[in-house]
């Protein structure tokens, strides 16, 4: 029997906000009670969780006084020693109160922006007292319903303005601090300024300080937009951009379910999970996820559980698909190595752009060759569906 229980070097995290939430929805209100920062710590404890994720405000409640503050900090550092839970990443709730209702970092009026930047800080600030490296921005108010509003330039340039800002200044404090920035393209606004994991990567390189920022991609908010999640997940990858990453399962065209990880796509969670592993990713593995509105806490603990789980199932499916001797036979012969045509690949040179030029090729056989991918892919279903 495979053990899929999960373990500290899994990197297993979850949000205050994800087990946390009460089901509500623009439809209905909470289904299941409050819980406080420290009873959601030993909730991810019981189930099996490495970390744990807050918002400034799912720690600290935005009107506490400071006395409430200490003792909420208090009973959360309580639960954590006791729990051996660590908290790999903070982020700031720049979405909930009324002042963002047009945003944070780009809004029109400069009073919110100065609000935003300074809420901000003390969040920086909160996070790293309790331990975190990784600091998500996820701009959840940042667009426009009209573009009659605003100047989508004017964003862009507001929000690098904000960045190159807040880098300084986790610099300036020494913190240490990696910056992820995470897209949706709509939801809760009706449009979205950097919509996609793409848009992210292209605005990074535009900031004072490139080296810092990398992205926090999330499954279900490429699958709104209809894309294929692990390819934007491998191109941040590849340019050294891949700080974080939110897991849930999302059906395409929809509102922003957050469902369980893998329980939606599974062969897409494949081979994300395939990606994830080959590659040695080695941050946290996020779940940014909320159990069904249907469930108590025990269907709470259900999701959590089911989240981990499936991602370690999944693990093993790509360790028995990289081992599987047919598939890897596949694979050798779709990858063909040519050693006559291998000195005219690589860097331009003359030579190899008239060698090219001169080289004859005979479409016809080329494009005759099957390519064996129907096979390729039901080896795949077999392995996910236990046949194989
Ligand atoms: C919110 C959003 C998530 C973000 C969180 C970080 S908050 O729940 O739906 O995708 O990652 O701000
Ligand atoms: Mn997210
Ligand atoms: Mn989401």
């Amino acid at each position: 029997m495979s053990d899929f229980s999960p373990k500290s070097e899994h990197k297993f995290t979850f949000g205050l906000w994800t087990v946390g939430s009460r089901g509500a929805d623009p439809f209905g209100s909470a289904v299941r009670p409050h819980k406080t920062p420290a009873e959601l710590v030993y909730l991810l404890g019981e189930v099996g969780a490495y970390g744990v994720n807050f918002h400034d405000n799912d720690l600290i409640p935005i009107d506490a006084t400071p006395a409430e503050a200490e003792s909420i900090k208090k009973d959360f550092r309580k639960a954590l020693a006791d729990t051996g839970l660590v908290v790999p990443m903070a982020t700031t709730n720049l979405f909930s109160d009324p002042i963002f209702k047009d945003g944070a970092f780009t809004s029109n009026d400069p009073k919110v922006r100065a609000y935003a930047l300074q809420k901000t800080m003390n969040a920086i600030d909160l996070g790293v007292e309790f331990g975190a490296k990784t600091y998500v921005f996820w701009g959840g108010r940042e667009g426009t319903e009209t573009d009659s509003s605003k100047s989508a330039v004017e964003a862009v340039k507001r929000s690098r303005e904000a960045m190159n800002f807040l880098c300084e200044y986790a610099l300036d404090k020494k913190y240490g601090l990696k910056f992820a920035l995470e897209a949706k393209p709509n939801e809760p606004r009706g449009d979205m300024y950097n919509p996609t994991t793409g848009h992210m990567l292209a605005f990074i390189p535009t900031l004072d300080h490139p080296e810092m920022v990398g992205v926090n991609p999330e499954v279900a908010h490429e699958h709104m937009s209809g894309l294929n999640f692990m390819h934007g997940v491998a191109q941040a990858w590849e340019a050294g951009k891949l700080f974080h990453i939110d897991l849930n399962d999302q059906y395409p065209g929809r509102y922003d379910q957050d469902l369980r990880f893998g329980s939606r796509d599974l062969k897409a969670a494949f081979y994300l999970v395939k990606f994830l592993e080959d590659v040695k990713y080695d941050s946290s593995r996020h779940f940014d996820a909320h159990a069904y509105r249907t469930e108590d806490f025990e269907g709470v603990k259900d999701f959590a559980r089911g989240c981990m789980r499936t991602y370690l199932i999944l693990k093993e499916k790509a360790a028995q698909f990289n081992a599987d001797a047919e598939i890897q036979a596949l694979l050798a012969e779709i990858n063909t190595v040519d050693g006559a045509l291998a000195p005219m690949f690589g860097k331009y040179t003359p030579e190899k752009a008239a060698a090219l030029k001169a080289q004859a090729f005979d479409r016809a056989v080329i494009a005759g060759r099957g390519l064996k991918y129907e096979r390729l892919d039901q080896l795949t279903i077999d392995i996910l569906t236990g046949t194989r």
